[in-house]
């Protein structure tokens, strides 16, 4: 029956999946071909749902991985499992200033590239963006000056930002599947805001500046007509369900409910992440079903995974009842961090146990 809902929901929203939702009244023509990418990749997520299944997301994961970088088709989930992640994540980290690689170095010709590819195979593309602070020119870690604050009435730092967001709109809107047609994908702007490690999170901004924000980034995408994102929000850890929302753009401006919760070592580190998590995301997807929206795991991991059944002892179980689309891990570095890796690679302790997780999950990985 959700699936049902979805889909008719999905083929009514013919233009974005929020925001500027129109409804079949409004249209003259609502054939598939008018429904927006973004409705189509929302239907696909909903559809895992209704399955009880969810897409397992690696962020640059066909990028690099432990001892190669940038090997046509290579990916340590795949040479671990078998198959591809169900999810590929990418960053936008760097393209406001015009860059042709991210902030890890990723040129954004091959993200477009084998963002089609992961499409091709059923995968799901997520975007997040490590955006450069637009006072000082330093990383979005450099929390030396607020600009949220300015944003209203200080035209150099608007300007700044909107010209920033319009570089990511155009790279967004311009990628393309293998047949040329607009390539739906999540973004997922100014996550972690809860807490205030970037410049646009809590103690640099308040709640009314960062939504300015997010309305500011909704409106330069629609105002170019980008139909192809589906919008997730994701605060970080231990927030209330008040708190959470605190900060939320509205309904009309995003599609996933999601959030980053990162495991940690330590004698109560597992204690801590599966009480993170129960305090957190059963109420995130209560809200994603109340209000027609896809809840996600956004970002999780636990770096250098020193603890070997992680994947199958500690995040299964942990997830396995809750109806999220996607649970993402983040990137296997370890060419310039040799401990920050979140998936293991071939003959990496923990390889079995992931692959046990692989095969009997519920987890989507792809061909
Ligand atoms: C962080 C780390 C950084 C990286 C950033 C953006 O969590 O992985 O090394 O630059 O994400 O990908």
């Amino acid at each position: 029956m959700k699936k049902i809902t979805s889909l008719l929901a999905a083929s009514l929203m013919l233009f974005s999946c929020s925001g500027t939702k129109e409804s079949a009244d409004d249209s003259t023509a609502a054939t598939a071909d008018s429904v927006a990418p973004s409705a189509r990749l929302a239907a696909r997520l909903d559809s895992a749902v209704a399955q009880g299944r969810y897409f397992f997301g690696h962020h640059d994961d066909t990028a690099y991985g432990n001892g190669w970088k940038y090997v046509k088709g290579n990916s340590d989930v795949k040479a671990v499992t078998g198959q591809y992640p169900g999810l590929m994540s990418w960053d936008l980290g760097l393209i406001e200033v015009d860059s042709t690689k991210n902030l890890d170095g990723v040129p954004f010709e091959f993200i477009a590239s084998e963002a089609a590819d992961h499409d091709a195979r059923g995968g799901v593309n997520a975007i997040s963006w490590h955006v450069l602070n637009p006072i000082t020119g330093g990383s979005s870690w450099d929390v030396s000056a607020a600009p949220l604050p300015l944003m209203a009435d200080n035209p150099a730092v608007r300007d700044t930002l909107v010209a920033w967001i319009d570089r990511a709109a155009d790279f967004i809107g311009s990628l393309k599947d293998k047949e040329g047609n607009p390539l739906p994908v999540i973004f997922r702007p100014w996550h972690e805001n809860s807490g205030s490690w970037f410049w646009w999170g809590s103690d640099h901004s308040s709640p009314e500046e960062y939504i300015a924000l997010w309305k500011l980034t909704r409106e330069r995408f629609d105002a170019k007509g980008v139909d192809n994102v589906l919008w997730a929000y994701s605060p970080d850890k231990d927030l209330t369900r008040e708190q959470y929302f605190a900060t939320y753009p509205g309904d009309e401006y995003v599609d996933i409910l999601g959030t980053d919760i990162y495991a940690f070592d330590g004698a109560d580190g597992e204690e801590q992440f599966r009480s993170r998590i129960s305090n957190q995301l059963p109420y995130v997807c209560d809200e994603a079903r109340k209000r027609g929206k896809i809840a996600a795991f956004t970002e999780t991991g636990l770096e250098g995974l020193e603890v070997t059944d992680w994947y199958t002892r500690v995040l299964e179980p942990a997830i396995k009842d809750l109806p999220i689309a996607y649970v993402c891990v983040w990137r296997n570095g370890t060419h310039d961090r040799p401990q920050h890796f979140y998936v293991p690679y071939p003959g990496h302790k923990g390889a079995d146990d992931f692959k046990k997780f692989h095969d009997n999950s519920n987890a989507i990985f792809v061909e």
